[in-house]
């Protein structure tokens, strides 16, 4: 059997959706009996899909497996740029290494890397991000903006609101942003990401942005060291989440919100921001490498900079830390 046309008959049918495809016409418009075609449907049944056969009508697809295999993703994908190329593999150490890597061998804007598993996840500062098989999304997202190094920091605040819009538009769930890059419900994460920068002289080379979104975790799936502050959107929802539409989603809305910061600047991103903060107003603790400081988030400057108010009254601008919420 073909695997090839296997893949493709399932992105056709996914492209069509609800609508059924008959046998007849698949078996037009890939060059093969219609015995062939009832063939790879039964491989795709194999492959963990759910194929509903419409009697006059045709087949449709009613579920498809739990894989973020780049055709599974790239069907009905709604992005102009942004996984018109997916490396997906099996396992990696991390998917920022193998961005990395493909962006210095000069991968296009909008290169996406996914692994169902990754045995060297990492956060800031080198630390470990735990990345349990088949059960969230690990990706990198390779961006080549025309902007200067400086402003790169913005891109964590860019994708943190396109996640939270893509969590609410797949589950209905409300999270909110820790300044700068934990997505959380209540006080746990249930995503982290990770904005690292390839530049010279002429500029920004590439931006790889790590995105780790907990998914279809229990309680027992996280490592023991943080299962009490981790969470997942199947625990938040009481319900399994389908992985592949909120990866479709989260490149959407990335697409979206760079376009809108490439036109308009960081200024309507900030709105949107602040909106869904769970920082600003609060009285936070800000660890930084050489000093900690408490008092109140004001707001994110232009710059995405973090403004906290001592109590001596003064206004500090904070580039890069730890927020704890007191
Ligand atoms: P961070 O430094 O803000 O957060 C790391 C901290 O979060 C850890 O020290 C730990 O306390 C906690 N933690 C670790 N794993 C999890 C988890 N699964 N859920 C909740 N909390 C956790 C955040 O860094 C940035 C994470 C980016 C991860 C993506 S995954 C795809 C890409 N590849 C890669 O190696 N990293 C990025």
């Amino acid at each position: 059997m073909n695997i090839t046309v296997t893949h493709k008959l399932a992105t056709r049918l996914l492209e069509a959706g609800s609508e059924p495809v008959s046998g007849q016409q698949l078996a037009d418009e890939f060059g093969v009996s219609r015995t062939a075609i009832w063939k790879h449907m039964k491989e795709l049944e194999e492959m963990g899909y759910g194929i509903e056969s419409v009697r006059k009508k045709g087949y449709r697809i009613q579920k498809s497996p739990d894989s973020l295999e780049a055709f599974l993703v790239q069907a009905d994908l709604k992005t102009k740029k942004i996984g018109k190329r997916i490396e997906y593999m099996e396992q990696c150490a991390s998917t920022q290494i193998v961005a990395h890597q493909l962006a210095q061998e000069g991968a296009p804007d909008g290169t996406v890397v996914i692994a169902e598993l990754q045995t060297e996840g990492r956060g800031r500062l080198m630390r470990k991000w735990d990345s349990a098989k088949g059960q969230g999304i690990w990706m990198s997202i390779i961006l080549r903006p025309d902007v200067p190094p400086h402003k790169a920091p913005q891109f964590t605040l860019v994708a943190a609101v396109a996640i939270v819009r893509a969590i609410q538009s797949v589950t209905g769930l409300e999270a909110s942003i820790k300044w700068p890059n934990d997505i959380l419900f209540g006080t746990k994460k249930a995503t982290g990401i990770l904005t690292e920068l390839q530049s010279d002289a002429d500029g920004i080379q590439a931006l790889i942005i790590g995105i780790g979104v907990n998914v279809n975790q229990e309680r027992e799936d996280f490592d023991a060291a943080v299962q009490d502050i981790a969470t997942s959107l199947r625990l938040e929802s009481g319900q399994p989440i389908n992985r592949r539409e909120l990866v479709q989603e989260i490149l959407h809305f990335l697409e979206v919100y760079t376009e809108l910061y490439i036109e308009k600047g960081f200024a309507p991103l900030k709105i949107l921001w602040e909106g869904h903060s769970a920082t600003i107003g609060k009285a936070i603790r800000a660890r930084m490498s050489r000093e900690t400081l408490e008092g109140i988030a004001e707001g994110i400057t232009e710059d995405g900079v973090l403004q906290l108010r001592t109590a001596d009254g003064k206004l500090h601008g904070i580039y890069s830390a730890d927020i704890e919420l007191k």
